[in-house]
């Protein structure tokens, strides 16, 4: 295995002196180590992956500086367009080194979500005319390939990446604090969603977003021996639940359809807050947890507790947002929106942390699907 601050030697010394990404878990260890080790100048965590090589492309044009981005395969799709569209060799010719996460391995048993997008890694890899070094998890022979893989990409004016497969990073904890040192709530995911679930109508429909917040939604349902044909879980298409939630509100279901959001969910892709407060439908509701990180892949921070959410939602056109961080007053906000006409957005601040020994949901997505489709009377 390969220590993350040997990875990042290594990178440094090879003049890789700026960093910017969205993190992942197989790259978690490295993420918290650039996390701490480096300044404001020298990594920024970045919203989605698209965002990211903007920002590193930026950097390459302004300072001349060989610059990374990290991401998780899953992200190669935000990536596709400012890739070909700008760093290609035939358009601009930006040499970035983009550092993967390779989910969905073939050969290893993964997620739903992930294997598809596994298997398909080295054809996107491909497809984008990007060279590519399968990172050898051997330390030695690690440095050695690498090393011989920048030099005879050096004139290369183009993306090249390293592909890292699980159980490449020796472990490594996050040290550095959230965005505002700690936040003030006692609720985890877990028990808010334990309080939605239990004050709001039976009937309800919930999307939930990509990481645990979904398999937490599940994991509750099972223990309480509950359907989970009223929750749609968003596996995968992070960013997207919000979007999701809208398409299956505006469907002939009488029910109250709730996006249940992250805040590295939320930003991922915020431009769909536009859209969904000017169409502004009576049966659609929008929550955010929370936690100021991206806690699902290893913990680090997001931008989510440095800006004022429902302020936003207001600003674009939702009919009512609010912010809550204590059991009680979200209690009494629950009853409160049940009545809401119009889009509304509730944010909640969450302490960090997961359900204890979460289990990941046991069905099919094309089964759940069907399940859940009952509702619309489609099947
Ligand atoms: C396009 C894409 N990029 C990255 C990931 C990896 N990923 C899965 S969950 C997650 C963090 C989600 O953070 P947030 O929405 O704040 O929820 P939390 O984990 O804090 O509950 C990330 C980065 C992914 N699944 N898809």
């Amino acid at each position: 295995m390969i220590d993350p601050a040997a990875f990042f030697k290594i990178l440094k010394k090879n003049n890789i002196n700026f960093f910017c990404g969205v993190p992942d878990s197989l790259l978690k260890n490295f993420c918290a180590y650039v996390n701490d080790n480096c300044s404001k100048n020298e990594h920024i965590i970045a919203a989605n992956e698209g965002n990211a090589i903007g920002i590193a492309a930026g950097k390459n044009i302004s300072t001349g500086e060989k610059t990374a981005v990290y991401l998780q395969n899953s992200g190669l799709g935000n990536i596709v367009n400012p890739i070909m569209s700008l760093c290609h060799k035939e358009v601009y010719g930006i040499p970035l080194v983009l550092i993967i996460g390779w989910r969905g391995e073939p050969g290893l048993k993964d997620e739903p979500q992930h294997n598809t997008q596994g298997r398909k890694t080295i054809d996107f890899l491909n497809v984008m005319d990007i060279p590519f070094i399968d990172l050898n998890k051997e330390k030695e022979r690690c440095e050695k390939e690498l090393n011989s893989f920048f030099k005879k990409n050096h004139n290369n004016n183009h993306p090249i990446a390293i592909l890292v497969r699980k159980n490449t990073f020796c472990d490594y904890s996050i040290k550095s604090s959230v965005s505002k040192d700690s936040n003030s709530s006692d609720m985890t995911r877990g028990d808010a969603l334990r309080i939605i679930l239990e004050n709001t109508p039976k009937d309800n429909i919930y999307i939930a977003t990509t990481g645990k917040l979904g398999r937490e939604l599940y994991d509750i349902r099972d223990k309480k021996n509950q359907s989970h044909q009223n929750d749609f879980l968003n596996i995968g298409s992070m960013g997207h639940a919000s979007s999701i939630a809208l398409g299956i509100a505006l469907g002939p279901n009488n029910s109250k359809v709730i996006c249940l959001d992250g805040d590295g969910s939320l930003l991922m892709h915020m431009g769909s807050m536009a859209i969904i407060g000017d169409l502004n439908i009576n049966n659609l509701g929008h929550i955010v947890f929370n936690n100021g990180r991206h806690d699902s892949v290893g913990g680090q921070p997001t931008v989510g507790l440095n800006i004022d959410i429902p302020t936003i939602a207001k600003s674009l056109n939702y009919k009512w947002s609010k912010r809550v961080s204590d059991e009680s007053n979200l209690i009494e906000i629950l009853k409160e929106i049940k009545d809401l006409n119009g889009t509304w957005l509730l944010e909640i601040i969450i302490k960090p942390g997961d359900i204890e020994n979460l289990g990941r949901p046991k069905s099919k997505p094309s089964d759940s699907l069907k399940n859940f489709k009952n509702n619309f009377k489609l099947i």
